[in-house]
């Protein structure tokens, strides 16, 4: 077996991260990806991470000729474009579009939690801002009843860029905000979810394990 020949910035609780740590378990890319793990927030950057990467944010993947791929989008379309197996980014037609808006949405709630994470966890409570807080929460309510009400059926026709971003978005939703009580409003979501949850790859990336 040969050395990996990339280098993936991690960090276990980071969705966005998740997303590309499934993708390359289910296209059994695992092993060409060295994990460098770090301790990473907005007001607490890392220098290394910054080369090649001025926004500072994870994922980013460093390839052995020491280009730097960021964000997610990037890295998740990189990486399938190098198996060859189906692709789980589909590579032209309405189905491309399709499943990338999907992802979008699923991307656009990880936005909004993650935003939220930072407001109600990080940022002094003397300055949060609840209106701000509320908007956000307003965004993942909206995303979660938009794919309740029209997207089961396609997140469960294949297990691809779409529902592994939705996977993922619910999976950051469990383990920050525990209490939201997604499930209640959305129950065909929760069945999906509890079924995907047990693909090897989304157990091997599950961040409370
Ligand atoms: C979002 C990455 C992101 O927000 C992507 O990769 O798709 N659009 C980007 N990453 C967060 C960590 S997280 O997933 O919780 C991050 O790097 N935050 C540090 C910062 O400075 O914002």
């Amino acid at each position: 077996m040969s050395a990996p020949s990339m280098m993936l910035f991690h960090s276990p609780a980071s969705p966005f991260v998740r997303k590309v740590m499934v993708l390359l378990h289910e296209t059994g890319q695992s092993e060409r990806v060295a994990v460098h793990s770090i301790n990473l927030s907005p007001v607490t950057p890392d220098a290394d991470l910054n080369q090649g990467n001025p926004a500072g944010k994870i994922p980013a993947l460093r390839l052995d000729d020491g280009t730097v791929l960021h964000d997610s989008r990037v890295i998740c379309e990189y990486l399938d474009l190098q198996h060859v197996g189906n692709p789980l980014i589909p590579r032209e037609g309405p189905a491309r579009w399709r499943r990338l808006t999907l992802a979008s949405l699923a991307d656009a709630i990880m936005d909004a939690a993650v935003l939220t994470r930072y407001e109600t966890f990080l940022r002094p409570t003397d300055k949060q801002w609840d209106s701000w807080i509320e908007a956000q929460q307003d965004k993942i309510r909206r995303g979660l009843s938009n794919l309740e009400q029209e997207h089961i059926a396609e997140l469960a026709s294949v297990f691809d860029i779409a529902a592994i971003g939705v996977a993922c978005a619910l999976g950051y939703l469990d383990l920050r905000f525990p209490d939201s009580g997604w499930r209640e409003q959305q129950p065909k979501l929760a069945d999906w979810y509890a079924q995907v949850s047990q693909r090897p790859s989304m157990q091997a990336t599950d961040p409370s394990r």
